[in-house]
């Protein structure tokens, strides 16, 4: 069992981000828990919980065939329901959503968050975890940090995205399934008393010829693509991200028997 960012064994993934900040890695994250029973236990989760913290994000792969997902991701946070009032979300290709921009096909999806057309708060941390891997090269998921990006841009332009509000709707695969939504939102919204939120979707957000939202925009999926990290699926692999930070997208495959689950999650147990 191994914990990776993009390739990288868990080991030098804590190396890297020992150089970063001032995480301490503790021994147990230099040892190798194989059992659900080891993965729980409280000096493994406070490791991953810091690497999460530091990195935005964390992959496990290797993990038993008996491992209950599910129970893993609530070590972390609860469980928050989905479109559909239900908390496993199946992420598999249906030929009812060929043609639309959806999750549920077999094409790309280009950088999002998660939830950027709901009302309030969006959900702080999502989870994938790979039931079936594609049996070709494609379907990977891209992670990237869109607040550290939104970190190094003008400030006027900082300022522009944390003062005006746009429009975003759901994508055209859940609105066919009458589940859409739409709210006006601060793409990064800054908040008193809490971490700021980055909402952001390259479809479905209405830029409406505003220039600074489409540069902002096609500058920071530009670099989505040179700066992404690749999540290559193994069966089992668990993934949970920080969905007020990193952005996610997918590239297309052919294997239509790929399948992921998805869980929606709050704040982060401390
Ligand atoms: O299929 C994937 O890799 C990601 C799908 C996705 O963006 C989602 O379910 O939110
Ligand atoms: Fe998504």
């Amino acid at each position: 069992m191994t914990a990776i960012g993009e390739g990288y064994s868990r080991k030098l993934a804590c190396e890297m981000f020992l150089h970063q900040g001032d995480l301490t890695v503790s021994q147990a994250a230099t040892s190798t828990p194989t059992s659900q029973e080891e993965l729980q236990s409280p000096s493994v989760l406070t490791t991953y919980k810091q690497l999460l913290r530091a990195q935005g994000y964390l992959h496990l792969t290797g993990l038993p065939d008996n491992f209950d997902h599910v129970m893993f991701a609530e070590q972390f946070s609860p469980l928050q329901p989905q479109y559909d009032g239900r908390f496993i979300w199946s992420i598999k290709a249906d030929p009812k959503f060929d043609e639309h921009y959806h999750s549920l096909n077999t094409k790309a999806l280009n950088p999002h968050t998660e939830c950027y057309e709901f009302d309030g708060t969006p959900p702080e941390y999502l989870v994938l975890y790979c039931v079936k891997p594609p049996a070709d090269d494609g379907g990977k998921t891209q992670l990237f940090d869109a607040v550290d990006f939104v970190g190094k841009l003008d400030t006027s332009v900082q300022s522009y995205i944390s003062e005006r509000e746009f429009s975003f709707v759901s994508s055209s695969g859940i609105q066919a399934s009458s589940l859409g939504k739409t709210a006006r939102h601060k793409i990064y919204e800054k908040r008193n008393g809490g971490r700021p939120i980055l909402r952001f979707s390259y479809n479905c957000m209405e830029r409406n010829g505003d220039q600074i939202a489409e540069d902002f925009s096609e500058k920071m999926v530009d670099q989505f693509k040179t700066d992404h990290k690749y999540i290559r699926w193994s069966k089992n692999d668990f993934l949970i991200w920080d969905n007020f930070r990193i952005l996610h997208s997918r590239d297309a495959y052919q294997d239509r028997t790929r399948e992921l689950k998805r869980l929606w999650l709050g704040t982060l147990h401390s």
